[in-house]
């Protein structure tokens, strides 16, 4: 995926998507369950034209490929992602799409959303075709399922599309429910510090699909639609094999960690929140098993530097982890982080103070 601003088409119009962070409430999308991201101030940007024939045609500033709107099953690499969303959206209409973004790629912070609601905002404004944000949230998830081929749950475009500024926002995949809540850790100097390992992060090599795969036939076994429905006195008692039982007790205590993070948000009580992220990273440590090295490393440093709490973020095995961290120990943390990766032989970690930003939107 680009990095880096390419040529504009003419006449265009541009859609821009934010990546994210999730604070707590991971791989409980696809299982029924509460989580809650914010939108980074990183974001991607689509400017998309009309062409006179019928081929699409996407550029980055390194790179280009076209072919014909009604074969793009053949689109390689990142370009599936905008290839899925026109696809997803019904167009026939030929265009140029250039694309430029500076949400990290591979980084765990959901730079494929970013870039498919940019495009789908690009494309629903230029073609005046009336897309719903929800709509547009759909089509979005169903290029990255049913083009990219990655099974994934929905989280990352729900807060790309609805994330408000100051604010994180609380998805609930039982019922559907979205509810902005108020997250402003400077406010108690603090800051969210996005440590990207850079440990490559990809939902197509089979360990997501796998962890999902494993949750849903632990869910059957429980007589429970999605996991998240189950209690907790449920599941000890239920007689579940390794590893679905690990695997089902990561999503139930995972959804009654979000429910506590927000009560404690609701309450100002922040001195409960790291916690909170110290126990969803050993529960996606020890029983989803969607960590790794990198990541326990950075979340276990980046707390004896002086965070209050600190886990990983995003669908795992690789990627970023965030610590919430007081203002005054930002630096300590930062470099304590990348003493320890170098001191390992590893590539220093990038990082990125975060706060919550827009989302997509019609520029
Ligand atoms: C990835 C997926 F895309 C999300 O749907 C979600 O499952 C997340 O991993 C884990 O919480 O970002």
């Amino acid at each position: 995926m680009p990095d880096h601003e390419p040529a504009a088409p003419s006449a265009t119009t541009t859609g821009v998507a934010p990546g994210r962070v999730n604070l707590i409430g991971e791989h409980v999308d696809y299982n029924g369950g509460r989580c809650l991201p914010f939108a980074l101030r990183q974001a991607t940007t689509a400017r998309v034209g009309r062409r006179d024939d019928d081929r699409l045609r996407v550029t980055s500033r390194d790179e280009a490929w076209e072919g014909r709107v009604d074969a793009l099953d053949d689109a390689p690499g990142w370009v599936r992602y905008v290839a899925g969303v026109v696809l997803a959206l019904d167009v026939t209409q030929g265009l140029d799409v250039a694309i430029s973004s500076d949400v990290p790629i591979g980084a765990g912070l959901s730079s494929s959303a970013a870039l498919e609601c940019s495009v789908a905002y690009a494309v629903d404004a230029l073609l005046d075709l009336g897309r719903t944000p929800e709509q547009l949230e759909q089509a979005s998830v169903r290029a990255e399922s049913e083009t990219v081929g990655a099974p994934t749950g929905g989280l990352d475009q729900a807060v790309s599309v609805h994330a408000e500024e100051h604010h994180a926002l609380l998805l609930d995949f039982g019922s559907g429910a979205r509810e902005q809540v108020r997250f402003d850790p400077a406010s108690h100097d603090l800051g969210v510090l996005v440590i990207d390992t850079r440990v490559s992060h990809e939902l197509t090599d089979g360990g997501y699909e796998a962890r999902r795969d494993q949750a849903w036939e632990a869910a059957r076994l429980l007589g429970v639609t999605t996991l998240a429905e189950a209690s907790p006195a449920a599941l000890e008692q239920a007689g579940l094999e390794e590893p679905l039982l690990r695997r089902a007790r990561h999503v139930v205590s995972e959804v009654r960690r979000v429910d506590a993070f927000v009560e404690a948000l609701r309450a100002d009580r922040w001195d409960l929140l790291g916690p909170l992220l110290d126990a969803s990273h050993a529960s996606l440590r020890d029983d989803y098993e969607v960590s790794c090295e990198e990541l326990d490393v950075a979340v276990e440093v980046a707390r004896e530097a002086g965070a209050l709490g600190a886990r990983m973020t995003g669908g795992g095995f690789g990627g970023s982890a965030i610590a919430l961290v007081p203002v005054e120990r930002l630096t300590a943390v930062r470099s304590a982080l990348t003493h320890a990766f170098v001191l390992r032989g590893w590539t220093p970690p990038d990082f990125i103070d975060a706060s919550p930003g827009p989302g997509a939107h019609v520029r």
